[in-house]
């Protein structure tokens, strides 16, 4: 079969979201834009329209894992971006993937919750997910709520807010990660976002985007994995990922 040619390949897996505000659809978008050829592999289908998600379907197991291995028996894939994969055996398979096919940038966008409450992972896929994939991941990248529920580190009534962040960025860099970028939309001071590598916390400014846009974070996310298939240090991925995903929702 033909592949892309010279072009960088990136694959995302998530969910399809009709609307094309977030998930595979917006992903594919960002990777075009920045010059890389996507490619794709649905873990779940979603109902939606601007108001939420109305329901979630996984796709079937063997779909699923028969996608991946057959893409991955093939491409040459440079670069790899997780979003919402639902169940805890979805995890286990993208997970089991990476331990054999070790992709050189892996950007993991712990996506639980939609924003209008509708669960994106299961519960039980949570632990799983932190287990099995976070170890191998160059950069995770949870908004408040999700670091909230990923760290297990609730804020206490007279902590800043930005040293309840840090604890937060340390206790999910302690589950494996390179890199932990807590995305700072959902703040309730500055929005920027706080990049930890273990040793230094650096925080990448910006300007407040409304509280909740639909789709940003599967937006930075994936544009996170782009800059640096294109060879962008951390630092500078990060700030360009932030000022794309600001663009997308001047161009809408
Ligand atoms: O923004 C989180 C998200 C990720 N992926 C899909 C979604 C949503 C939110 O609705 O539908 C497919």
């Amino acid at each position: 079969m033909a592949q892309p040619g010279q072009k960088k390949i990136v694959l995302t897996i998530a969910g399809s979201d009709p609307t094309g505000g977030a998930g595979i659809q917006s992903d594919l978008k960002t990777l075009h834009a920045l010059g890389l050829y996507g490619v794709s592999v649905i873990s779940a289908i979603t109902a939606q329209d601007s108001t939420g998600v109305r329901g979630v379907f996984p796709v079937a197991l063997d779909a699923f894992s028969l996608q991946l291995e057959t893409l991955f028996s093939d491409f040459r894939i440079d670069a790899v971006k997780t979003g919402m994969l639902m169940t805890a055996d979805h995890v286990r398979i993208a997970a089991g993937l990476f331990k054999r096919h070790t992709p050189r940038i892996l950007v993991i966008d712990p996506v639980i919750r939609s924003s209008n409450g509708v669960p994106l992972l299961n519960e039980d896929a949570i632990s799983v997910m932190m287990e099995e994939l976070f170890p191998l991941a160059t950069a995770v990248t949870p908004n408040l709520s999700e670091a909230g529920i990923l760290s297990g580190a609730g804020r206490s009534p007279d902590e800043e807010e930005d040293s309840w962040i840090r604890r937060m960025c340390k206790s999910i860099r302690a589950l494996g990660p390179a890199h932990v970028v807590i995305t700072g939309g959902h703040r309730a001071g500055d929005p920027a976002d706080l990049l930890y590598d273990g040793r230094d916390f650096v925080s990448v400014p910006g300007p407040r985007l409304a509280k909740d846009l639909h789709g940003s974070g599967c937006i930075f996310s994936s544009a996170l994995c782009g800059y640096l298939v294109l060879g962008i240090s951390m630092h500078e991925a990060v700030s360009l990922a932030k000022q794309y995903t600001l663009k997308r929702f001047q161009e809408t």
